[in-house]
């Protein structure tokens, strides 16, 4: 059976969780506190650069979020999470590229000061200005449809991006001016997969 090495606290992990309940996958969860856990010998020999998450097929051990997705996708296509055209494809993969690689990285000082850090105030300004011109981006490209790339299912865009956008009010980040995004925040909120994987507090 697969198996997925995760922490109930991570973005990445979740997004694994969710493709593999929206693709109806059986599956065992493997939860590491990542206070040390992420550094006994067993973990690194399958994660070398110690992170959650890690998903293990038999002896087969990946690691790398997207890596990991496109993995289930060409294994597992029977629910298909990526579409067949050629545009909407482009639109999913940007969406998931612009995501971790211009999103996440402008969310830091807002993720910094919403555990209690002190903002600096010119750093939030300029992140501000990236993760609002990211959500531009992103509300242009969903357009009318309900999902990145697919007027009828959920694709790979969705989760990814899907686990960051609708987290942005509480990180005082409003979607009050992405009227759509903010519908598509709520739709995902509701399904049954993003509804089980919740973030909670690390088991104890
Ligand atoms: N590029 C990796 C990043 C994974 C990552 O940063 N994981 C974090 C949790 S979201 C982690 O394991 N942190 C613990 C550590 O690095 O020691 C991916 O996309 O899977």
């Amino acid at each position: 059976m697969l198996k997925l090495y995760h922490n109930p606290l991570s973005t990445n992990s979740r997004r694994v969780w969710i493709a593999l309940l929206e693709k109806e996958l059986e599956f065992e969860l493997v939860p590491l506190k990542l206070n040390g856990d992420q550094f006994q010998p067993y973990f690194l020999a399958i994660s070398p650069f110690h992170h959650v998450p890690v998903l293990a097929d038999g002896d087969f051990h990946l690691i790398e979020t997207l890596a990991i997705l496109d993995y289930l996708e060409a294994k597992y296509p029977a629910i298909a999470l990526l579409p067949q055209d050629a545009k909407d494809l482009a639109i999913a993969r940007m969406v998931q590229m612009v995501t971790v690689n211009e999103l996440t990285p402008a969310l830091s000082p807002f993720v910094r000061k919403s555990f209690g850090g002190v903002g600096d105030p010119e750093k939030l300004e300029k992140s501000g200005q990236q993760v609002a011109a990211v959500l531009r981006f992103f509300e242009d490209l969903l357009g009318d449809r309900p999902f990145f790339g697919s007027s009828s299912a959920i694709t790979l865009a969705d989760i990814v991006a899907g686990v960051s956008v609708p987290w942005l009010p509480e990180l005082g980040v409003s979607l009050d001016n992405y009227p759509k995004l903010q519908a598509w925040s709520e739709r995902l909120n509701s399904r049954p997969s993003w509804q089980q994987t919740q973030a909670s507090p690390e088991p104890g």
